[in-house]
Order: structure tokens, then C-alpha cells, then sequence
């Protein structure tokens, strides 16, 4: 099939799916067109059968506000036409889905089926204000299939919108050849020594992913268990952490690594993943870290709690719960057969539930539904 994906293309989530979907589908044959301002940035080489257009915003005096929208939807009709493309798979509704929408429009002649991926900022945070509310409902009632990341962000979508079409989930997914754990040899005697433990945070950064409970848990964990913790990424908060890093005396126990392409090797020298945002409607890092053999300790917020098997493959929490998280924390990180229990387990079951083959298969299905139709 002729298939055009439409993403962000920046560290994040739902870029990062798309991508690995993308790359995933070209190896089974598909032509894949991506369409994003710049080039996703798992893409970086060389694939067969995979196309990047790019979408440009015109820079005129006039536009105090490039008109994103528009030249997007604009660069999906040259794309269908000229690629001859079978349908587009959209991830993130604002504004991607409305523009895959116009573009359908102004190409009626054809037809254009639309597959919309619903990753949980765009339904959770930025769908719900008052000025794209509406929109973003018209986006999913308007859009062929719909899918979301999780049960959590279905069932949150269908009570925020009152949506009665059928929203399938499709869980996000890792390719266990690249998510597993790796020797790096020196690597953790850059950040710890030997008898400490290494704990990882790996965000962007944003409020809702309550950095500094992070380094609260982490100041708790650091007075029982001589420990580092590496902190991965950057973003909004990164200030705020530097501060709160300061006050609780760490700044020679946490080592921030700022934006990092591959935390597979970081992933692979750590002993445990926090993850205790205040919303998470997947939380692809703690599927990641548990594909490398890495217990994590999350807050229960949106999928979270469909991912981790609590007690078995971490533990989870009510979002600010910062003292059970760092008791846990401890639990694990001083019971070497408790975490070796929890690491093996988590392994087999990031590999056994949401391996890349089988998710792809998923997304395939539907394209072959849309495409029916
Ligand atoms: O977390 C973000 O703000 C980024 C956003 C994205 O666009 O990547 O993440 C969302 O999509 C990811 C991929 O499906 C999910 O793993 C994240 O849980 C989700 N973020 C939130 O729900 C806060």
C-alpha cells in the first residue's frame, strides 16, 4: 500500500512512533511517505521505500502566524496526487487530523481515507481548551478509523467529546532487537561507582511530568541506597530542576544529560525508571525501560497502569505519592532477587505484549479496512 504518515517530528512519544510504524511498514513492503516540517528525527538514514516530503510555511510580512495548517494540508494533497497515495495515518489530532481532513476535501474526486492516532496531549491537554474543543471533536467524528494509545485516553476521549464511534486501541510498541539491554563497557563509571545504584528519568520536561517529585523521590532513595540518577531530556522544567537539584544538596548525584537520540545504553546501566507524571496516557518510556530489563516506578495516572503490572513489573501510585515511591524504590534496589525477579519479568512482558510485529500487524488490519471501504 501507498501510505502517508503525517507526525511531529521532534523527541517525543508519538514522532517516535510514527517513525518506528513507518520504518516498520517499509520493511514489509509498503511505500511510506512521511510529511512533517522537518525530518523525523529516527529517520536519519537512508531507507528504501521511504519517502520525507517537507512541508514549508511561506514567511510573508503579513503573517504574524504561519499558516501551518494550510500548507500542510496543502503538501498532503501534492503528496496523494503525486504518490498516489492510499491513505493518510495522522498522529496527534491537533492540527495534523484537520488537515488531512481539508486535504480530503479539496481532492474529492479521489477519496482519501484517514486514519487518526489519538497519543493523549492532544486529547488531554490541548484538545480540551475551550478554543479547540470543537475542532478537535469534528477531527475524531470526522476521521475514517480512530485509534488510541491506550484504554485510559480511549475512555477519556469518548466522556470529554460524548464520541459514540468506535475509538480501537492500539497499544504503542518497541522493537525488542533494539530495546534490550546492552554492554557498554565504562559507560556507568562515568555516573557512579561500582556499589551504586543507578536510578533515570527520561522526559521533556514538561509540567505534567512532575520533575520535581523525581528528584524528591530521588533525594528520599539517595539517603538509604548510595545512588546516582541520570536525567534525560530537557524541556520547560529543566530551570526548575537545576533549582530543586541545589536545594536538596544532589548536584553531585544527578547528572543531567539534556536531549539524548539513544537511551537504550543509558537504559542499560540503570536500575530502575521513574516515571511519576501527573498524566501519562502511555508513557512509552517506561515500556522502553522495561523492554531493557529496568523495573520502573510510575504514578497510575491514564495508561500507565495498563502497561505496568504492579508488583510485578514495578510498582504504581497515585501521582504525588513521592514517599511510598521512594519506599518502593528502596525495596527494589536493596533486594537483589526481588530485582532480578522484577527486571526478568518486566522483559518478557514489554516483549510477550506489545512486541513492534504484532501492533504493526494491528495498524495493518486497518489500513486494509479503510481501504476496503
Ligand atoms: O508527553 C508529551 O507531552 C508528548 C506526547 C507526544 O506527542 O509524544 O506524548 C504522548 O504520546 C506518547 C506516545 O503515544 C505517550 O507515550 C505519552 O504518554 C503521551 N503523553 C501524555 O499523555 C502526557
Amino acid at each position: 500500500m501507498k501510505i502517508g504518515i503525517i507526525c511531529y517530528p521532534t523527541y517525543g512519544g508519538s514522532g517516535v512512533i510514527a517513525t518506528e510504524l513507518g520504518k516498520r511498514l517499509a520493511l514489509r513492503g509498503h511505500e511510506v511517505h512521511f510529511i512533517s516540517y522537518e525530518r523525523p528525527f529516527k529517520l536519519d538514514r537512508f531507507h528504501e521505500n521511504i519517502y520525507y516530503h517537507e512541508v514549508e510555511v511561506l514567511d510573508y510580512p503579513l503573517f504574524k502566524f504561519p499558516p501551518y495548517m494550510i500548507a500542510l494540508a496543502s503538501k498532503i494533497v501534492e503528496v496523494a496526487r503525486w504518490a498516489n497515495l492510499d491513505l493518510v495515518h495522522v498522529h496527534y489530532a491537533i492540527p495534523h487530523a484537520v488537515s488531512a481532513i481539508l486535504a480530503r476535501l479539496m481532492i474529492k474526486d479521489r477519496g482519501l481515507p484517514i486514519m487518526t492516532t489519538l497519543h493523549g496531549t492532544d486529547i488531554t491537554v490541548v484538545g480540551h481548551e475551550p478554543q479547540f474543543f470543537d475542532i478537535t471533536r469534528y477531527s475524531i467524528e470526522e476521521s475514517d478509523i480512530v485509534t488510541a494509545v491506550s484504554h485510559s485516553l480511549k475512555e477519556e476521549t469518548e466522556q470529554t467529546f460524548n464520541i459514540s464511534g468506535p475509538i480501537e486501541v492500539i497499544y504503542n510498541f518497541i522493537d525488542p532487537e533494539e530495546y534490550r539491554r546492552v554492554e557498554v563497557p565504562g559507560l556507568k563509571d562515568r555516573y557512579a561507582c561500582r556499589n551504586e545504584k543507578v536510578l533515570i528519568h527520561i522526559s521533556n520536561f514538561r509540567p505534567v511530568k512532575r520533575i520535581t517529585d523525581v528528584l524528591d523521590i530521588f533525594a528520599r532513595v539517595s539517603e538509604r541506597v548510595p545512588s546516582r540518577l541520570l536525567m534525560v531530556g530537557d524541556g520547560p522544567e529543566g530551570s526548575s530542576a537545576h533549582r530543586r537539584t541545589k536545594e536538596l544538596g544532589l548536584a553531585g548525584k544527578v547528572h543531567f544529560l539534556g536531549k539524548q537520540e539513544r537511551v537504550v545504553e543509558l537504559l542499560s546501566i540503570s536500575d530502575l525508571c521513574l516515571v511519576p507524571s501527573e498524566k501519562e496516557s502511555f508513557g512509552l518510556v517506561a515500556l522502553e525501560a522495561m523492554a531493557c530489563g529496568v523495573p520502573v516506578i510510575a504514578s497510575i495516572a491514564g495508561g500507565l497502569k495498563e502497561i505496568i503490572l504492579n508488583g510485578e513489573t514495578g510498582f504504581v501510585f497515585q501521582p504525588g505519592e513521592v514517599v511510598t515511591m521512594a519506599d518502593k524504590a528502596v525495596e527494589i534496589l536493596t533486594n537483589g532477587e526481588l530485582w532480578s525477579k522484577m527486571s526478568g519479568r518486566a522483559r518478557k512482558h514489554a516483549v510477550r505484549n506489545f512486541h513492534i510485529d504484532t501492533i504493526v500487524d494491528k495498524y495493518e488490519y486497518f489500513y486494509q479496512e479503510m481501504a476496503r471501504n
